[in-house]
């Protein structure tokens, strides 16, 4: 059994992407299993280059493959916002629902429907491959929360197709349609063949 380090915090994301991993040879660990997720400064301008910035300081700590993942949501109509400000969008240690707050309070005072979609890069690391991969989904942003599963903007987003958000899919519908589902298993598929 191979084994690779997802450079995640996200209990929500670590979920998701050993989901996507379960019928591989590849075990997925965190960080915290291996004892602490560092802080980590992500200062880039990008999803790409914060998921590179992740991965290279897992790597050097730990010395083993590493895949990592960047991610957000980027509302048309705030020319891309929160975009790679998703997690701290109302501020630093803000919780998910401060974050949705904001959101549909600045959407308030702009007119339906309030496009939007999730993106994902996600990157993998070994100390001489870099491979990266990119997963969109499409929908729009509602007024109300809606839903108990998934998280961050899961409970505000509905994707295109759907008349329910992603906090009220079950996790493998989550998975089947989702941008961190798209960009993880086009990276699974480099890296395992399948
Ligand atoms: P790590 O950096 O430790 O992986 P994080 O939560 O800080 O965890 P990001 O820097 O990639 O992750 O920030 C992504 C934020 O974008 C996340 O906290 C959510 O607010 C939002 N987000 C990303 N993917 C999402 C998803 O699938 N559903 C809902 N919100 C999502």
């Amino acid at each position: 059994m191979k084994e690779i380090i997802f450079a995640t915090g996200n209990k929500g994301k670590l979920q998701e992407v050993r989901n996507i991993f379960r019928e591989t040879d590849i075990k997925i660990f965190s960080p915290a299993d291996l004892g602490k997720m560092p802080d980590i400064i992500e200062d880039a301008d990008t999803f790409e280059g914060n998921a590179w910035i992740k991965a290279e300081k897992i790597y050097d700590i730990f010395g083993k493959p590493v895949m990592a993942d960047d991610s957000g949501l980027a509302v048309d109509q705030l020319d891309g916002r929160p975009g790679v400000f998703s997690a701290r969008y109302a501020g630093e240690n803000c919780t998910y629902e401060d974050n949705n707050i904001k959101l549909i309070e600045e959407l308030s005072y702009l007119p339906e429907p309030h496009t939007a979609k999730f993106v994902c890069v996600a990157v993998f690391y070994n100390g001489f491959e870099k491979h990266s991969a990119r997963g969109e989904v499409s929908g729009r942003i509602i007024k109300k929360s809606k839903g108990e599963k998934g998280f961050g903007y899961d409970p505000i987003f509905v994707p295109d197709g759907y008349g329910i958000t992603m906090a009220e899919m079950e996790l493998s519908e989550k998975n089947s349609i989702s941008h961190r589902s798209i960009a993880f298993r086009k990276l699974r598929e480099i890296i395992t063949g399948f």
